[in-house]
């Protein structure tokens, strides 16, 4: 029997078989595949960003220690302790991975986290729809500590489905003395490829590696794998954490498998012991922060769970008719409305983010480093984008919409 796939009894479905199909035929956009009900699932790639800070505090402490090394660590054990959100929580919450609606242009999913941290604000947008983008920004207001980045993904056939995650994250961490300048960390985004699909039970397993590298000159590499049909772990990860002067001398590394639990030792791994012991996290007992969304009835009329919100409850009912009429409303919408902005010359401007426009500072210093284009595959994404403070703060400043604009958004971009 497969490698941890429990067969699904829909798998022997001809709907699942005719989706296989369609799959082995596909051109790479995620978006086009039309997949069988019980695999559709209500929530928007939008509040993936959110997967970012499960745990606030994690994310905060690299900005209460002000030794470069171990803050560098600190931004490790955080980046690790995100993945078992951002690649299996769907899985196990439902059994397995669905396929998230795809979002329309201009989708926000707005929120925050309130715990011992102090409050995290988290903003995510649609910044693309052809090709699909998502940018985020995540702010630690008592530290300043700030995550933003944008990601698409890139599909392909072999086997199963593998996807490329297209984009990158900076995370600034400000020192506890303010008077030194922040710390900037260029993170990388690991590939995945979906399991069990021959068995209707999709799950997403990690591959290859992925890298995390400061403007403090320490660089973490994390290293994928999972069950293969002779040996390993499902979710197996290590990660070495060095200096870019001496990348033989590996001063931290790590050894876990991200669902469970991993642990951090001092020096490299062929010294690991319990004398080099730092730390055992343990991923399947930490449960994490929950985000705080504002009810339906006062979002924003383009924040995803009140747009989407006629689509998941068709899709709760598994009433497959009317999700498709409820797409379709807004996709024409959506539709019509780039038809009129080509017609009147003009773009769809983005709330929260901005395309950058000439070479990004960062990137330039840090992604040679770890063999990211210094561009941000802006071709592939509608742009570099990048988080635009003063457009937050006019947000900010010019408070919610009226109802008039409300009914406006709904009618003019949501087809409502
Ligand atoms: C590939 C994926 C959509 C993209 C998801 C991303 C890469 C989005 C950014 C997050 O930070 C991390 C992340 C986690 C999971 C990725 C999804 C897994 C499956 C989904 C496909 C579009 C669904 C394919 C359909 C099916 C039925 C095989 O699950």
């Amino acid at each position: 029997m497969s490698r941890s796939a429990t067969p699904n009894p829909v798998a022997s479905s001809s709907s699942w078989s005719a989706f296989l199909k369609s799959i082995a035929s596909f051109n790479g956009d995620l978006s086009s595949l039309t997949a069988p009900p019980f695999i559709l699932s209500a929530t928007s790639l939008t509040e993936f960003s959110s997967y970012w800070c499960e745990h606030p505090p994690f994310f905060a402490a690299p900005a209460a220690e002000s030794d470069p090394e171990k803050r560098a660590l600190l931004v490790l054990k955080w980046f690790l302790s995100t993945l078992k959100q951002q690649y299996a929580s769907r899985s196990e919450k439902y059994g397995n991975e669905k396929k998230p609606l795809n979002p329309f242009l201009g989708e926000l999913f707005l929120g925050k986290w309130e715990d011992e941290a102090g409050v995290t604000e988290l903003i995510s947008e649609q910044v693309s729809h052809h090709p699909p983008a998502t940018a985020y920004s995540i702010t630690n207001i008592p530290t300043g500590t700030h995550l933003e980045g944008y990601n698409a993904q890139k599909a392909t056939f072999s086997r199963t489905i593998n996807v490329k995650q297209i984009g990158h994250a900076i995370l600034t961490v400000p020192f506890p003395d303010k008077t030194l300048p922040a710390e900037k960390y260029l993170i990388t985004l690991p590939s995945l490829h979906i399991e069990g699909l021959i068995y209707g039970a999709p799950f997403v397993e990690l591959n290859s590696s992925s890298f995390i590298t400061s403007s403090s000159g320490y660089t973490s590499k994390i290293s994928y794998s999972g069950k293969g049909w002779l040996s390993g772990e499902k979710n197996s990860v290590t990660a070495v954490l060095y200096h870019e002067d001496n990348e033989r001398d590996v001063l931290y590394n790590a050894v876990g498998v991200w669902t469970k639990s991993f642990s951090f030792y001092k020096g490299p791994a062929k010294n690991n012991s319990s004398s080099t012991l730092v730390e055992t996290y343990d991923a399947a007992s930490s449960p994490g922060t929950k985000l705080t969304v504002a009810p339906l009835e006062e979002q924003h009329p383009l924040e995803s769970r009140r747009a989407w919100s006629k689509v998941a409850a068709a899709v709760a009912k598994g009433d497959m008719d009317a999700v498709g009429l409820e797409k379709g409303k807004i996709e024409q919408a959506q539709r019509d409305m780039r038809a009129k902005e080509r017609s009147e010359d003009r773009v769809w401007e983005r709330i929260y983010f901005t395309a950058q426009d000439g070479p990004d500072e960062i990137l330039t210093e840090l992604a040679p480093r770890v063999g990211l284009g210094v561009d941000g595959d802006a071709d592939k994404t509608g742009g570099l984008w990048r988080f635009d403070w003063e457009k937050e703060a006019k947000v900010k400043k010019a408070g919610k919409p009226s109802e008039e604009e409300v009914l406006a958004i709904e009618r003019d971009l949501l087809g409502q």
